[in-house]
């Protein structure tokens, strides 16, 4: 199978490694002319991980420039999902399999409306990776990949080579549930740290980011609850606790969005939470706060 990938960052170039290493063929499609003269320079891009380094160079390719497109992989920043995709929607086969990888919810259901002729398929992962340099990547840690058809157009099993090159690959067939699972760690983390411009460990030291995380937490639980999502077996604050400690060093994707004057994920993350809020009618102000606060933030960039 030859896999398109749409989004050169750390997931995209992750996988990217994934798929040729297990011998399957990849083509990156960049996002401009400045973008892939980098990658050109660089005569492709390198992972590192515990096992040492390993340098590849798929073809790459802007999209007005990609042929036929039978497996597409979009990991860009959940705000430029649909664009990815209308960039590319004239090049798929009418059979095409599409699989969305990104933080956040909104753009999944999207696609499903406006393309429900494709296979659609969404996962979450909790895979770490980090730049070094530009194209020279770091695998932080091994994490676990959940993934589900979202279209359910008939019931499809995952695509073989994804199993055979993906390590810790889990099929669900509840893939809702693991996104709003995935949503509700990013709502407590991610604002809070963005605002406050801290580590991820750093909220659970002040006693005032501790209280606004709990209650961001007590919100999420009871708009997934309205909305039939079984979120975790325990408080969503003590799971978002652990993850908060475990990845204590890191600064959350927000918050280095933030930090470096990009565009953040918060309508996708904070902003589906507090408009599935209005959907039952139930109020979130914690959340509404870190909405508003992290929009006026950005604004203010
Ligand atoms: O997914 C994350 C992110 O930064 O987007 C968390 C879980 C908060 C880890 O940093």
């Amino acid at each position: 199978m030859h896999w398109h990938i749409l989004g050169a960052g750390a997931i995209g170039l992750l996988w990217a490694g994934r798929l040729l290493q297990a011998g399957h063929s990849v083509t990156l499609i960049l996002r401009d002319e400045e973008k892939l003269r980098s990658y050109q320079e660089n005569q492709g891009f390198s992972i590192e991980t515990d096992a040492g380094q390993s340098h590849f160079s798929p073809p790459a390719v802007l999209a007005s420039d990609c042929h036929r497109i039978d497996h597409l992989l979009i990991t860009t920043k959940a705000f430029a999902v649909l664009d990815a995709y209308d960039a590319v929607s004239n090049k798929l086969t009418d059979t095409a399999c599409i699989l969305l990888l990104h933080n956040g919810m909104g753009p999944q259901q999207t696609m499903l409306e406006n393309a429900p002729q494709h296979e659609i398929w969404a996962g979450s992962t909790t895979d770490g990776a980090y730049f070094k340099e530009p194209w020279q990547l770091v695998q932080a840690g091994k994490g676990e990949t959940h993934i589900g058809e979202l279209s359910m157009v008939s019931k499809r099993t995952l695509p073989a080579d994804l199993v055979s090159s993906i390590p810790d690959l889990i099929e669900d067939q509840d893939i809702e549930a693991v996104l709003w699972r995935k949503l509700a760690i990013n709502c407590a983390i991610n604002p809070l740290t963005a605002i406050f411009n801290c580590r991820n460990g750093e909220l659970l030291k002040y006693d005032d980011r501790r209280a606004a995380m709990a209650q961001i937490c007590r919100e999420v639980e009871q708009i997934a609850k309205a909305h039939n999502i079984q979120l975790f077996d325990r408080k969503l604050m003590e799971q978002a606790w652990d993850i908060a400690e475990l990845t204590g060093e890191n600064h959350s994707s927000m918050q280095q969005d933030m930090a470096h004057g990009r565009q953040t994920e918060i309508e996708e993350i904070t902003g589906f939470l507090c408009r599935a809020a209005k959907q039952v009618g139930i109020p979130v102000p914690a959340n509404q706060l870190t909405l508003d606060a992290v929009r006026g933030m950005s604004a203010d960039q």
